[in-house]
């Protein structure tokens, strides 16, 4: 009887081949990878358990055996901190979830070349309605020497210095995707083994797409340029591929992972609420800026590339702007209207 033995290569297996590929590789990075990967299989059991709160108790509360329930973003937290604390690839964090970055001071950590940023549960504000939610992460060189605590130099960097960065998204399945300058590849975990497992190897993001993804609620807060252009993607006609479709599902890794897989465009601009943009550069814009670079695609704040921007404060936002290339400049032919009417 033939057994379906599908050979599929796991991220561990991924990782340690990329690192075969690099001799000089200390295998640091792809020690860092998998600790991330463990850390989203614990998250992911918790988030999807999170529709049972009734029965686990409500965040904040006890549950029935009397045990205080994390808020699921702590718990998330709580998850990639412990990791790569307790692994050998990762000299410190700096996280959404926390004010100031956190040095990890044992011995081995310490003389670790590498730190980590990550926003442990993005969009969980949907996860009571069941909607995907997501772990955006990523690794950068520390500029301060191995063998001493890490400082705020170590976070303050320009994403143009990130190693590797990614996000898993806890939706219809569970999926890992990370970019290094090797590539862009995709992992789905197979909860039959718990293992993450290759499923979308060398993803590129299509140079165009028919999809535009912002939040409409924000319109009369849009600049003419911008309110120009999402006038254009609703009105264009057939000939010239339109009118678009809109799609917004309000968890930034799921709207940006499908123009990342189908081709298109998402929007996040600076609003009357949040003048200066409510995503945040280092935890959210970076990592993903990246990663669809090193897929094809194109990000920026509209004045400049976000991988260019230079950090002042851990919590800096910024505008977002993040899609297939076409996409990107016919927005930015309209965003340059309103710098020259300035
Ligand atoms: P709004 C989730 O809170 C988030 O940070 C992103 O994941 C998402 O794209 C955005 O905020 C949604 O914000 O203002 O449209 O609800």
């Amino acid at each position: 009887m033939p057994t379906t033995n599908r050979r599929v290569l796991t991220l561990d297996e991924f990782t340690i081949r990329e690192m075969r590929a690099f001799p000089q590789a200390t295998g640091e990075l792809s020690g860092l990878l998998r600790d991330i990967g463990l850390a989203a299989k614990r998250i992911n059991v918790e988030v999807n358990k999170a529709g049972l709160v009734d029965i686990l108790g409500d965040a904040g509360k006890q549950n029935v055996q009397g045990e205080d329930v994390k808020k699921l973003d702590e718990f998330a937290n709580d998850q990639m901190v412990g990791v790569l604390r307790h692994g050998i690839s990762c000299a410190g964090i700096a996280s959404e979830e926390l004010s100031d970055f956190v040095p990890f001071e044992d011995k081995i950590s310490s003389q670790s070349k590498y730190v980590c940023m990550f926003d442990p549960l993005d969009g969980s504000s949907n996860i009571d309605v069941n909607v995907s939610i997501g772990t955006i992460f990523s690794v950068y060189r520390r500029v301060t020497e191995c063998g001493i605590p890490v400082t705020v130099k170590d976070f303050l960097q320009p994403g143009n210095r990130i190693v590797a960065s990614g996000y898993v998204i806890y939706g219809s399945s569970t999926i890992l995707v990370y970019a290094t300058k090797r590539g862009v590849n995709g992992f789905t975990l197979d909860p039959s083994i718990g293992e993450f497992c290759l499923s979308h190897p060398d993803i590129r993001c299509p140079e165009n797409g028919n999809i535009y993804s912002i939040n409409h609620g924000n319109f009369f807060s849009f600049s003419e340029g911008l309110k120009k252009y999402v006038e254009l993607c609703q009105t264009r006609d057939k000939s010239n591929g339109g009118p678009y479709t809109q799609r917004y599902i309000g968890s930034m890794v799921s709207d940006v992972h499908r123009g990342l897989i189908k081709g298109g465009i998402f929007m996040y601009p600076p609003t009357a609420a949040k003048p200066q943009g409510k995503l945040r550069l280092l935890y959210e814009c970076n990592p993903l800026a990246y990663l669809i670079e090193k897929a094809g695609g194109r990000a920026t704040d509209s004045k400049q590339r976000i991988l260019d921007k230079v950090p002042t404060k851990l919590h800096e936002r910024t505008g977002f702007f993040i899609g297939s290339t076409k996409m990107m400049d016919e927005l930015e032919s309209f965003l340059k209207e309103d710098e020259e009417k300035k």
